[in-house]
């Protein structure tokens, strides 16, 4: 039987389990309340980092080519000692002619006497210490020990070590099981859903990226690089803990501890140390990515040798916001969690570096280059390319229990210029969030600025001059609009991107924009509706969408993507995605969950719907953020 002890953890006590015990207590029918919150806690920091690692990865196949590429740019060059440069730093001159010999000759000599001389010294406090007792030596030692010490505090110029939080209050993290008979069949429904979806995983795609469900094998060339990091796993572990699937919850953990090796870690680890050392150990391996002349970090981090690149396409190699915007809350939950500010310092240096931008119309466009610190083209979205930066300025607020003001600021200027650029109505009524190229507004709205919706609901309290009914009614608008995109189909599951042109609303037209891929974002959306509104038209349009996948995604295998939602026969694309577990099947458990699972005044979701405790901060005040104002 485990019997949970108290272990310090950066100035706080937290439970974990006694040597020897390093699964999940599955055993126990139930975890304690206070337990469940901490196991998350920690779980949120390892999976959201990961998350966040994913996106660094280099694709192997071109480590060559880059290594020797940006070498230049990220190493700085040493001049070695025979090219012309002492240690010290001193210019020496080669090759003079004319030398005197004779000079030379005195110099080694006189080089020897002082050589001869250090010696001597050296052998008489060798002595005299040989005559100090054991203890006068073991003083000495200690007395330079502290010099050293001293000598380093002064020297430190660096920023303080963060000032010690308090634990959050340990909040309610029920089963959430509703009280009505229907809706807690649909939830069971989901739950089994998930339970194929990760058996199947489980069964052929085993410490892969991802499955392939038709070809019943792993899947691992994708965005994750080709590297086998057990994504899946990594990207469900939450969701079955929510869930309540314990015993497949034990096989993801044991799998992370002993094959997620980010480096080699010889001592015992306890469950709970098992997630925050690795979040640790791969956040270091990902600190090297932000070594550019900007502090702008590179969208890749070859984790061995800590070199960063961007991908070609990104603008002539920009870094793009909704990558480099999307590691606030992650970074700043670990600084919390371990007490080490570089993380916080990393993420608050990018946003200070973007609020001294001038901006386009108000706008953020999606390609920073991070060697000039200048925009790239200019091309704004709520979709790819920009979307989880808003999401991360308004999270950033509600998870520093709203005391980081100036998040909420930038999110409102932010969404504001939006508004008055990219939001627009269709003639037939429908309000949709187009995309913004070199000052034309392109009427087309993609899949993933779905999400938007959700946003908007979420961030409606608190927003200024009394907008809350204007951002709730906007958050039903979108969800509203994407719910038809998906209902204008034959498979009633939405497209990759749609538009509202020429007499079209909601449709995609070209063959390659009529995918659904498993996303998450229309579902998110309406989780976060029904949390605002509890209009039973929310549980009843992810129910559709729901029954939609299960018709036709569920395979033998798996979930797959489908190729042409308006084609009553449609072609797989053979993945199933890691987002599909973490995401989308989370998102609809949820729906059919009672508000008392993950209370959304206790828990911010991330980008990855991985969720994060909100900072109860009190008086204290995280280093270059406002106090409270409220
Ligand atoms: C997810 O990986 C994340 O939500 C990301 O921010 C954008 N959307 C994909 C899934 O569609």
């Amino acid at each position: 039987m485990t019997t949970p002890a108290l272990l310090p953890l950066s100035g706080r006590r937290i439970p974990t389990l006694s040597p020897g015990t390093s699964s999940f207590p599955h055993h126990r029918a139930t975890l304690r309340l206070s337990e469940k919150f901490i196991l998350l806690l920690i779980l949120s920091a390892f999976i959201t980092l990961c998350f966040g690692a994913f996106f660094f990865l280099p694709d192997n196949s071109k480590h060559k080519r880059f290594d020797l590429g940006l070498e230049d740019v990220l190493i700085p060059h040493i001049d070695s000692p025979k090219e012309g440069k002492h240690a010290s730093g001193q210019v020496v001159i080669h090759g003079q002619g004319g030398h005197d010999e004779h000079r030379h000759r005195e110099e080694e000599e006189s080089l020897r006497d002082k050589i001869r001389a250090d010696h001597e010294r050296a052998l008489q406090e060798a002595k005299e210490k040989l005559r100090k007792s054991r203890e006068e030596l073991q003083a000495e030692i200690q007395t330079e020990k502290n010099k050293v010490m001293e000598d380093l505090k002064k020297k430190d110029t660096g920023p303080k070590p963060l000032p010690p939080v308090p634990m959050p209050k340990v909040v309610g993290v029920s089963d959430g099981e509703p009280p009505e008979p229907d809706v807690k069949e649909k939830r069971d429904k989901i739950r089994e859903m998930m339970k194929h979806a990760w058996d199947s995983y489980r069964q052929y795609g085993w410490g892969h990226n991802e499955l392939k469900p038709l070809a019943k094998k792993g899947h691992s060339t994708n965005i994750f690089g080709n590297s086998q990091l057990g994504a899946t796993i990594v990207d469900a572990l939450d969701t079955l803990y929510i869930m309540g699937l314990h015993e497949e919850f034990k096989d993801g953990q044991e799998w992370i501890e002993q094959n997620l090796d980010f480096s080699v870690v010889s001592t015992y680890l306890a469950f709970i140390q098992v997630f925050k050392l690795k979040a640790v150990q791969l956040a270091e391996k990902l600190l090297p990515a932000f070594n550019t002349p900007t502090g702008i970090p590179w969208a890749m981090v070859n984790l061995k040798s800590g070199v960063g690149r961007n991908w070609g396409w990104a603008s002539a190699g920009s870094s793009i916001l909704a990558e480099f915007g999307t590691l606030h809350m992650e970074f700043v939950h670990l600084t919390y969690l371990t007490g080490n500010p570089a993380y916080y310092q990393k993420v608050m240096h990018i946003r200070k570096l973007l609020a001294k931008m001038d901006r386009p119309n108000g706008l953020y466009p999606n390609y920073l280059n991070p060697r000039t610190g200048r925009w790239g083209q200019h091309h704004t979205s709520v979709g790819g390319l920009g979307d989880s930066f808003y999401e991360y300025l308004l999270k950033a607020w509600l998870m520093s229990d709203k005391t980081d003001t100036e998040a909420r600021k930038t999110y409102d200027d932010a969404i504001e210029a939006i508004e008055r650029h990219l939001i627009r109505k269709s003639n037939g009524g429908l309000t949709f969030i187009g995309e913004w190229k070199n000052g034309h507004l392109e009427r087309k709205m993609g899949h993933l600025a779905c999400f938007a919706g959700g946003m908007f609901a979420l961030g409606a309290d608190g927003s200024p001059d009394d907008k809350a009914g204007h951002y709730l009614q906007l958050g039903a608008e979108i969800a509203h609009t994407c719910h038809e995109s998906y209902d204008r189909t034959v498979l009633k599951l939405g497209p990759e991107a749609f538009k509202f042109d020429s007499g079209l609303e909601a449709v995609a037209v070209r063959q390659n924009e009529k995918y659904y891929i498993l996303r998450p974002e229309v579902i998110e959306t309406y989780w976060y509706m029904w949390r605002f509104t509890h209009d039973p038209k929310y549980r009843q349009w992810g129910w559709e969408a729901a029954q939609a996948i299960d018709k036709y995604c569920r395979v033998s295998g798996g979930f797959s993507g489908v190729k042409d939602v308006y084609s009553s026969n449609p072609t797989y694309d053979d993945v199933q995605q890691s987002f599909f577990l973490a995401e989308t099947l989370k998102y609809l458990y949820l729906l059919f969950s009672s508000d008392d699972l993950m209370p959304l005044e206790s828990w911010v979701f991330n980008t990855e719907a991985h969720p994060l405790p909100v900072l109860h901060l009190g008086n204290i005040t995280l280093p270059g953020s406002e106090p409270a104002q409220r």
